[in-house]
């Protein structure tokens, strides 16, 4: 039975990326995705799941256009529970343009863009969580991202969000009885369970919730801004960090105006490192709007690596821009090369060591003096957990970076906690969305009951509703089987 308008309809498309490769896929699906395929190849094989070579032509012309391996899968044995297809094709700008044109020809329609997914979905392939870690499969810029999509593939947060959503089910259960028997001896015991219950949810909702901020740092990368003043080698930095030569880099002061981003995976935190327009008074007007595109990027940041090329400027550097971030700073002295106090490679003090001692200590004593600030760190002793986090690099050398790297990684655990793996993490708005409204209605619902303003039976509205949220955020959930848990909390008779 069609679940969609139009899905039994056979659709398909080349679902490899364009451009030259030794191959390409062609898939289709639908219910005549095989009399689609039978009308373009000769020979024609009916065998599931063995892949076959043949020779494909345009069914129109019957001119030859490749010889491509042609797979079948049968309903609902495959991805999207649908007969499918797949024609590997040699890759190129035609041969995959001119399979797709025939199977078209033969009579499939062009797919829309993720409508295999969605049709997987549709005939309970998959639910909604496990088709976003398709995309996220396929969009993934670091391994904690793919070990995350993987985990959410596997079934892992629709597990977590699935015993939610059993609890609460519970939970109304819970509150039909008491409705149902209100006069039973253990009617005050009921309300005590009632009570832990909801307890129990709303903590096991939160503890939920929690992960939403790891999840969308994993997803997103957090944010690493490099800033300080100009011409102190922050491009020459970036480049060196993302391992090549991305930003342009000149001795010219003011060369980077707008902010540019590039993802590096570098450890257990994905990070988005964010090169940006050195910090000075100007009246370049380019240069200023880059200036504040900095600012804007200073105060999303997730930390800072607030850039100096001397020991003496890297102190005003670093309170100046503590002054414009609530993000921790990293402190670092860009061209090591040229200081005959410089680490070599592979001679550094290990991480987390305190490399700029003296600087610390004068930074107290300054900050002791009374420096102006707007916010960020407020007290000499903030400055000196930030100093103790300082690093050394030359961008020339490549000196200081790995041990800058990794005092970002320490950073970030220090911020948002060790990782624990293979928990399900929430990793979209969507997901924390659905289950802090999950969270709000267990809350409606507890002020309710406890007011007793309303009758139970009303008040149980809120119950529903945060299944509701949990359910959407599943998607595909059979209705038959909510239905089947309610009903079978009522009495007999009933
Ligand atoms: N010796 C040495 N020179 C460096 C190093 N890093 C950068 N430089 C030089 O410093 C100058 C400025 O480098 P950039 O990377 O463009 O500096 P920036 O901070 O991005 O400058 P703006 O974009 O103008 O703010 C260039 O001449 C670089 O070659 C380094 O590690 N060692
Ligand atoms: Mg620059």
């Amino acid at each position: 039975m069609p679940l969609l308008p139009g899905s039994d309809d056979t659709i398909a498309a080349i679902s490899t990326p364009p451009g030259r490769g030794a191959i390409a896929v062609v898939r289709l699906t639908g219910a005549r995705a095989h009399e689609v395929v039978a009308r373009v190849v000769s020979p024609w094989r009916d065998t599931e799941r063995t892949a076959y070579l043949t020779a494909l032509s345009d069914p129109m012309t019957g001119e030859l256009i490749d010889r491509p391996l042609v797979t079948i899968y049968v309903a609902p044995a495959s991805y999207t529970g649908e007969h499918m297809a797949e024609i590997s094709v040699h890759g190129g700008h035609v041969v995959p343009a001119l399979a797709l044109a025939a199977v078209i020809a033969a009579g499939a329609r062009h797919a829309h863009p993720g409508e295999f997914t969605r049709r997987a979905v549709m005939n309970g392939k998959m639910d909604l969580l496990q088709a976003e870690a398709v995309g996220d499969i396929i969009d993934a810029g670091s391994r904690a991202m793919h070990h995350a999509a993987l985990h959410q593939l596997d079934g892992g947060l629709t597990r977590r969000i699935s015993e939610l959503r059993e609890t609460i089910l519970e939970l109304e259960a819970l509150i039909v009885y008491d409705i149902d028997f209100p006069e039973e001896d253990d009617g005050p015991i009921a309300s005590r369970r009632i009570a832990g219950a909801i307890a129990d949810l709303a903590g096991s909702l939160d503890a939920v919730l929690a992960t939403s901020g790891t999840g969308e740092l994993i997803r997103g990368g957090a944010n690493v801004v490099i800033a300080g003043a100009p011409n102190t080698g922050k491009s020459s930095l970036f480049n060196a960090l993302v391992g090549y030569a991305r930003a342009i880099v000149t001795d010219v002061p003011g060369t980077t105006r707008d902010a540019l981003e590039a993802l590096i995976d570098v450890g257990e935190w994905p990070v988005r490192l964010i090169d940006t327009a050195g910090i000075r008074e100007t009246s370049d007007m380019i240069e200023r709007l880059g200036i504040e595109v900095s600012e804007r990027w200073l105060r999303s940041a997730d930390v800072v690596l607030a850039c100096g090329d001397t020991a003496e400027t890297l102190t005003g550097v670093v309170r100046q821009i503590a002054s414009m971030t609530e993000a921790p700073v990293i402190p670092v002295r860009t061209k090591g090369d040229l200081d005959d106090e410089s680490v070599p490679i592979g001679e550094g003090p290990p991480p987390g060591s305190n490399l700029q001692l003296q600087d610390e200590e004068s930074v107290i004593h300054s900050a002791r003096g009374g420096a102006e600030r707007r916010g960020g760190l407020s007290s000499p002793n903030d400055l000196k957990g930030t100093f103790e986090r300082s690093v050394i690099v030359s961008a020339h050398t490549g000196a200081g970076l790995a041990d800058l790297a990794r005092g970002i990684q320490a950073t970030l655990s220090a911020k948002h906690g060790e990782r624990v793996q293979d928990t399900p993490l929430l990793t979209r708005d969507r997901h924390r969305r659905a289950v802090a409204l999950a969270r709000q209605e267990v809350m409606e619902f507890q002020e309710a009951w406890q007011n007793g303003v309303v009758p139970v039976s009303i008040a149980a509205v809120h119950l529903r509703a945060a299944t509701g949220a949990l359910e959407d955020l599943i998607g595909a959930v059979g209705i038959e089987q909510v239905l089947d848990r309610v009903f079978s909390s009522f009495c007999v008779g009933k």
